[in-house]
Order: C-alpha cells, then sequence, then structure tokens
C-alpha cells in the first residue's frame, strides 16, 4: 500500500436536490446558487463540480462576454470561499437540439450545436482554474437499435472528442460512462469502452475516465474492479461514489447505503492505486431521499463522507498478511468471514 493521504472531497449544486423524479414533482423548495456554496464550505468539502449552466445559468442564450464575465463573478465567490473547481461537464442532454443524441444525433445541425456547447464548456473550465471536463454521454446511444448507425456513432463520438481537443491544448477529457437510462443502450457503456475510444482520438493521453459506482453497478460489473483497471492506465482522474441496488433506475444512493462491504472494496482498490495522490478528488454523486426535510438536506453528503473516513480505517487496518495466508491456504470461506468480521467491528 502507498503511503497514506489525506482525500479531498468534492460534490455539485445539482447533489442538493429538491426531490423531483419521473413521477412526481420537487418536495423541496429550490435553493440559491450562494447558499449551496455556503453548506458546501460549512461542511468542509474542498471543491465544487459544475455543469456547464450550474457555472453559467441559460447558457445558450448568452454571448462568450457575457459568458466570461459570470464565470468571472463565479471564480471569484469560489475563491472567497477557498472551495476550487474541480471539473465542468457540457449538460448535452436538456435542450431540444439534443433530443436524439447530441453528438451522435442524426442531425447534422444538432451535432454542430452540440460540439459548439462542449467547447464553450471548455472556456468556462479555463476561466475557473481546471484542466478538467468530465463528459457524461447521456443521450449517446439509441432508443431503438436500428435508428442510429453504432459503428457511424463510434466515428462522430472520436470526431467530436478530436475538437475538443484541438481547442484547448491542455484541457483533459475524462468520460464517466453509464449502460443506460435515459437511453436504452449507450454507446460507451463502461470504463473499457472509454479507454478504448481514447485510443482513436488525436491526443489519447489527454482522455481519460471518470468512475460512478452506480454506473458500474447498472452495467453488471464491480465498480472496484473498474477502479483497478482505469488505475491501471493512469486514467482515472476522477470519482462518483454512491450506491445503486441492482440493476433498476439509477439510484444515486449515499455511498455504502447498499452494500457496505462493495463500497469498503471500492476504498480499497482506491488506496492500492494511491487515488487523490495527483489532486484527484473524491466527489460524491448522491441524492437526498425523496422525502427529505429542509433541515436535513445535507445529511446524505455529510454521511457519505462519514462512511468513506469510516471504511479508509477499515481498509487501512485490514490484515494483508493474515489474507495473503488464507488466500495461499486456499481457505475463501475463512477470508470470507474475515473480511464480514472486520467489517461488522467484530
Ligand atoms: C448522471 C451523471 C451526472 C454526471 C455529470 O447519471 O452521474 O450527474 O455525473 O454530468
Ligand atoms: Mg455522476
Amino acid at each position: 500500500m502507498p503511503k497514506a493521504h489525506r482525500y479531498k472531497f468534492c460534490f455539485g449544486p445539482w447533489n442538493i436536490s429538491e426531490g423531483q423524479d419521473p413521477y412526481g414533482p420537487t418536495t423541496r423548495p429550490a435553493q440559491t446558487f450562494d447558499w449551496k456554496l455556503a453548506q458546501l464550505k460549512k461542511l468542509g468539502f474542498d471543491a465544487m463540480m459544475f455543469h456547464d449552466d450550474d457555472a453559467v445559468p441559460d447558457i445558450d442564450g448568452k454571448s462568450d462576454a457575457q459568458l466570461r464575465k459570470e464565470t468571472g463573478e463565479l471564480k471569484k465567490k469560489l475563491a472567497d470561499a477557498g472551495v476550487a473547481a474541480e471539473m465542468v461537464a457540457p449538460r448535452l442532454w436538456f435542450s431540444p437540439m439534443t433530443m436524439d443524441g447530441a453528438y451522435t444525433s442524426n442531425d447534422s445541425k444538432c451535432r454542430q450545436y452540440a460540439i459548439e456547447r462542449s467547447l464553450r464548456c471548455i472556456d468556462i473550465a479555463n476561466y475557473l482554474g481546471t484542466d478538467l471536463i468530465v463528459l457524461w454521454l447521456a443521450r449517446e446511444g439509441t432508443y431503438l437499435r436500428e435508428a442510429k448507425s453504432g459503428r457511424r456513432s463510434i466515428e462522430l463520438l472520436v470526431e467530436a472528442l478530436d475538437k475538443m481537443l484541438a481547442h484547448d491544448k491542455k484541457i483533459r477529457l475524462s468520460i464517466e460512462p453509464k449502460p443506460n437510462e435515459p437511453m436504452d443502450h449507450a454507446y460507451l457503456p463502461t470504463i473499457g469502452h472509454a479507454l478504448a475510444i481514447a485510443q482513436l482520438t488525436r491526443d489519447p493521453k489527454r482522455v481519460g475516465c471518470l468512475i460512478e459506482s452506480a454506473h458500474a453497478i447498472l452495467a453488471g460489473l464491480d465498480p472496484a474492479d473498474e477502479i483497478d483497471f482505469a488505475m491501471a492506465f493512469g486514467k482515472l482522474w476522477s470519482l462518483h461514489l454512491n450506491d445503486q441496488n441492482g440493476l433498476k433506475f439509477d439510484q444515486d444512493k449515499p455511498f455504502g447505503s447498499s452494500n457496505l462491504r462493495v463500497a469498503f472494496n471500492q476504498v480499497r482498490a482506491l488506496e492500492r492505486n494511491g487515488y487523490g495522490t495527483h489532486g484527484e478528488y473524491v466527489c460524491f454523486d448522491v441524492h437526498p431521499f425523496r422525502p427529505t426535510k429542509v433541515e436535513h438536506w445535507l445529511a446524505h453528503l455529510d454521511n457519505s463522507r462519514r462512511t468513506f473516513l469510516k471504511l479508509l480505517k477499515k481498509a487501512r487496518s485490514f490484515d494483508d498478511n493474515k489474507a495473503k495466508q488464507l488466500i495461499a491456504d486456499r481457505n475463501l470461506a475463512a477470508l470470507d468471514q474475515m473480511v464480514l468480521e472486520h467489517l461488522m467491528g467484530a
């Protein structure tokens, strides 16, 4: 194990969400950005992550000069609060222009919109002082298999990534794969897909990934394996820890909420690979349970970090030598029980 280091924590303004779901409206009143930033600071988190329109609301209707002005104001607020901007992600799933996909839309005007919006997102990242762009490719996939060509879609994705890499020589692109929802099937469903497409771009070194626990589980994978895989390539540049109870809608539960052992193994994987030692943040992409009262609105974030830190102690105090002996003796039953008792504190 590398030397113990202090992890840095992050979340986004959308993680203080109001409770709406596809079946019902909000259950808590919307709060201002300033309130959310104050809460983040009060909780002692280190950084905030942004969608382009979290940074500049109604971005599509605004000029480049306006974008620069508003981002400058945001940068000052963050600096005053001592909070870093971790990344910026283009929101490519909300506009009517991205109805049928953004970079892979069948309509060339819509594809053009998606690329232009992504380049503006890179400008925002530049103004805010981060070199990290996150791409959750929400609608790059099919509702209906026959409605798009998979081969052509991969070419379109590479073209879009190349345009972003050319726009700024220092920016890094972190692809956040998710296998489904809102699409039936997404074109880049796993970390393997994300890192493979990086190789087709003009600068593979600047295309990496972001793992979200729930998305890996939705792909039927163990997030700890995805962490080891990405870090074997030196390409895990950000992380959305949360939890997910099996194959259903994307739940964004608090970290460890459904499966403490799967969470423990993610922390162990981060530790053995030295995640965070190059400035990477642990972000919690979690949401409050819908019935949550306003006065308990931040608990899912605070709890996720508490769970992470407790599991970190468990990971650092795990008896690796004892485990090695049991593995050599093929005594997996004893290893299994050892893990359970370590987690239960028995
Ligand atoms: C949604 C994604 C989203 C990204 C950022 O499932 O997790 O929140 O992290 O665009
Ligand atoms: Mg996420």
